[in-house]
């Protein structure tokens, strides 16, 4: 079988990205469609060699598609999700707008794979700080339920998009010229700087990107009483997230175990060299598939706490590579 496979939001960050993946992961695609809003209509894109259109997006665009990955922000997705399941297709969409809705499935493949396939039309693709750290936490919770969890994130200006991994490069370039950085996408400038992520607040202090790990774990994990709480910066990284994970469980777990056990988790790759004092590094995890997992050790302030330190691609498995791998799901 072979599928008729739009991508909504084509030319952005991620959307590439879902685009160079469908060809190097053999998606099994007959007829795919490249679809953008108004300012990347017109542009074209290179799929196994073949140019493709990048169209203008519209209420008729998902006539015969079997399925749409969007990538293409909340409103859009809200726009025309509905109106693309209606037109018989299933949406794997990226954005925010939907993830929490009951009836649709917040799925990340090597936790709750089984989700996507109660869906209704719609399934939504976690957040990337939240996909990086369920792929390393899940295995660790299957062996023994973690009590709570305290996360700090160090996100990459990628989460922001294109423009903004093109706006920290031109402050920094600003800055080094002895000129004022600029600021446009972010609120403040980030070379040479970070700042506390700029969603809106709510009432206890906690911004939606923190409050979107807590609820969004809650759901992938089927526990909604899951303890969590997370302080989410944005520091002057290009493309990929990294993450310090304090873990709290009713007994100890021993760094060795908990080590062996990511070694062996799916989607995982355990980065550590004590010697050379060599762990995770953003440079390192940009490109690659998986979450890299180091620096695990026991937490000295407390006997049933344990440490570890992740980066993850933000692009890649924090958005287009979990919905890639939730489409073949759906076709396996
Ligand atoms: C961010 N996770 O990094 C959000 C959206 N990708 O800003």
């Amino acid at each position: 079988n072979s599928y008729k496979v739009a991508i909504l939001g084509a030319t952005g960050a991620v959307g590439t990205e879902i685009l160079e993946l469908l060809a190097s992961r053999n998606f099994p695609v007959s007829q795919l469609k490249l679809l953008a809003s108004g300012r990347s209509a017109g542009k074209t894109m290179e799929f196994k060699g073949e140019s493709l259109p990048v169209e203008m997006v519209s209420d008729r665009s998902f006539d015969g598609i079997d399925l749409v990955l969007a990538s293409a922000g909340g409103s859009i997705s809200k726009e025309l999700a509905p109106k693309a399941v209606s037109a018989g297709a299933v949406v794997i969409d990226n954005s925010s707008a939907f993830r929490m809705q009951p009836q649709v499935p917040l799925v990340v493949p090597e936790v709750n794979p089984e989700a996507a396939r109660n869906h209704q039309g719609i399934i939504a693709n976690p957040n990337c700080t939240t996909i990086l750290m369920a792929v390393a936490l899940w295995p660790l919770h299957q062996h023994q339920p973690i009590k709570r969890v305290v996360v700090s994130t160090y996100q990459s200006a990628s989460g922001a998009g294109a423009r903004a991994m093109e706006e920290v490069k031109q402050q920094a370039r600003a800055i080094l010229a002895g000129k004022e950085p600029e600021t446009h996408i972010f609120p403040y400038p980030l070379a040479f700087n970070l700042f506390p992520h700029n969603t809106p607040l709510n009432e206890q202090g906690y911004c939606e990107e923190e409050m979107k790990m807590v609820n969004e774990t809650r759901k992938i994990f089927n526990a909604p009483d899951f303890s969590l709480t997370a302080t989410c910066v944005r520091v002057p990284v290009l493309r990929a997230h990294s993450e310090a994970i304090n873990l709290e469980f009713n007994e100890p777990f021993s760094p060795s175990q908990a080590k062996s056990i990511l070694s062996q988790a799916p989607g995982v790759k355990v980065v550590e060299d004590w010697q050379a004092n060599y762990f995770p590094m953003p440079v390192d995890a940009t490109g690659k598939d998986e979450v890299l997992v180091g620096r695990i050790r026991q937490d000295i302030s407390h006997p049933c706490g344990l440490e570890l330190w992740l980066c993850g691609d933000q692009i890649r498995k924090g958005a287009a590579l979990n919905a890639v791998q939730i489409a073949e799901l759906l076709v396996k």
